[in-house]
C-alpha cells in the first residue's frame, strides 16, 4: 500500500548539493607513494543511528587511518533511535567526516528548532517525560499532561506546542550540543564525488551519496528534497509513459532497480550510494549501492570502501556485526516520526 505523506517539511537547507573536494578523493599519483603510505580511501558508511561502538568496530576492521588520508563519509541517519547520537556526531567531527542529511537527522534538527522556539529544554523535558512510551504521537498524550494556560510552572506545558515528532527524536535533540546541531544542519542532502577520469572503475567515475534515493532522468538540482530524504520506491502513474513519482513505500522493487535500468542507456552512468532501506539490507546494483544493513535492529553496519591503485579504482563492502544495544524493529520497520508528522 502506498504511504504518501501529506507533510513535506524539510528543515531549512544550507547546501542542497555539495562536491567532495578533490583533495579528499583518491588519486593515482606518486604523492601518496613518496612517504610509503597506501592509497587514500573513501569509506562510505550506511545508517549509523547513534551506534557508536558499531561505527568504531567497523572503522577498526577497515583499518581506517585519517593520518594516511582515508576519508569518512556518512550516508545519513547518523543520529536518532540508537543509544548515543551525540558521541557519533563528535566522532564524525573529530575525523573530519563528510556526510549527507538523513530523514532522522532532519527530524532531529526540526525537533531542536521546535524546542528552542518553545522555551528550551527544561520546559520541553517535562512534556516529553510525560509521554508514556517512546514515539507516542501527540494524540496519545494523556489528557492530564496538557494543562491549560496559567497552571503552575512545574507542570508540563503543552498549550502552544505542537509535537511533530516522537519522544525519541526530542530526546536525541536534547542530547546534542549547539555545535553538534550546527554541524548537522550544515550537511548537504546530496554529495557529489568525481573519481579520477583516467582510471577504469567498476562503479563508474561519477558517484553520488544521497540518504534515501534519487529519481532517474531528473537533474540533481531539481530533485525533491523530501524524496531525497524519504523515498524507497518509484511509482509510474497509470497512462504515463514517462516520469515517476517517488514514494516512501517499499514497493515491489526499490527505486534503485529503475535507476540501474536508466543508467544502462547513458554514455556516462552515475552510481548512487544510499542508505535508508533497512528492510532490503545490502543492495548491490549495477549503479546503486544500498548500505543500510540494519545495524539499528541488531544486524550489521556496512561500508563501501573505495581505493585506487595504479591501474584501476577498486571497491569492496566491509561489514561488522552490531555492537550496540539494538532497537526492537517495528513491524513493518517504519520511521519514528511517521505517525506524528501525518497528523
Ligand atoms: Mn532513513
Amino acid at each position: 500500500m502506498a504511504t504518501q505523506k501529506p507533510s513535506k517539511k524539510v528543515y531549512p537547507i544550507t547546501t542542497f548539493i555539495s562536491d567532495l573536494p578533490t583533495s579528499l578523493i583518491p588519486q593515482s599519483s606518486s604523492s601518496y607513494l613518496e612517504n610509503g603510505t597506501q592509497s587514500r580511501r573513501l569509506v562510505i558508511v550506511g545508517d549509523v543511528h547513534g551506534m557508536r561502538k558499531s561505527l568504531e568496530n567497523l572503522l577498526e576492521k577497515i583499518g581506517f587511518d585519517k593520518a594516511k588520508g582515508d576519508h569518512l563519509i556518512l550516508a545519513g541517519d547518523i543520529t536518532n533511535k540508537g543509544p548515543d547520537s551525540s558521541s557519533v556526531v563528535d566522532l564524525a567531527i573529530k575525523l573530519g567526516a563528510s556526510a549527507v542529511r538523513g530523514n532522522h537527522d532532519n527530524a532531529v534538527l526540526d525537533a531542536a528548532a521546535e524546542i528552542v522556539a518553545n522555551g528550551g529544554i527544561d520546559r520541553f523535558k517535562g512534556l516529553i517525560d510525560a509521554l508514556s512510551t517512546p514515539d507516542t504521537p501527540r494524540g496519545d498524550l494523556p489528557k492530564d499532561t496538557a494543562p491549560t494556560e496559567g497552571s503552575e510552572k512545574t507542570g508540563p506545558a503543552t498549550t502552544n506546542i505542537s509535537l511533530r515528532h516522537g519522544a525519541t527524536t526530542y530526546r536525541t535533540a536534547f542530547q546534542l550540543s549547539a555545535h553538534q546541531i550546527k554541524w548537522l544542519a550544515a550537511l548537504p542532502l546530496i554529495l557529489r564525488i568525481q573519481l579520477p577520469q583516467n582510471l577504469p572503475s567498476s562503479l563508474g567515475n561519477s558517484l553520488i551519496v544521497a540518504h534515501a534515493g534519487l529519481v532517474p532522468g531528473i537533474p540533481l538540482e531539481e530533485q525533491d528534497p523530501h524524496a531525497v530524504l524519504h523515498m524507497r520506491s518509484l511509482i509510474r502513474k497509470p497512462g504515463e509513459e514517462e516520469g515517476y513519482t517517488p514514494d516512501e513505500s517499499f514497493g515491489e522493487e526499490g527505486w534503485a532497480a529503475e535507476w540501474d535500468r536508466w543508467q544502462d542507456k547513458l554514455a556516462s552512468p552515475t552510481t548512487v550510494v544510499f542508505g535508508h532501506d533497512a528492510k532490503r539490507r545490502l543492495q548491490l546494483g549495477r549503479y546503486t549501492v544500498g548500505l543500510d544493513t540494519a545495524c539499528l535492529y541488531g544486524n550489521q553496519l556496512s561500508a563501501l570502501v573505495i581505493s585506487v591503485n595504479d591501474a584501476e579504482i577498486e571497491h569492496q563492502i566491509i561489514s561488522v556485526d552490531c555492537a550496540d544495544t539494538p532497537v526492537a524493529p517495528a513491524a513493518p520497520v517504519k520511521e519514528d516520526n511517521k505517525a506524528a508528522v501525518d497528523k
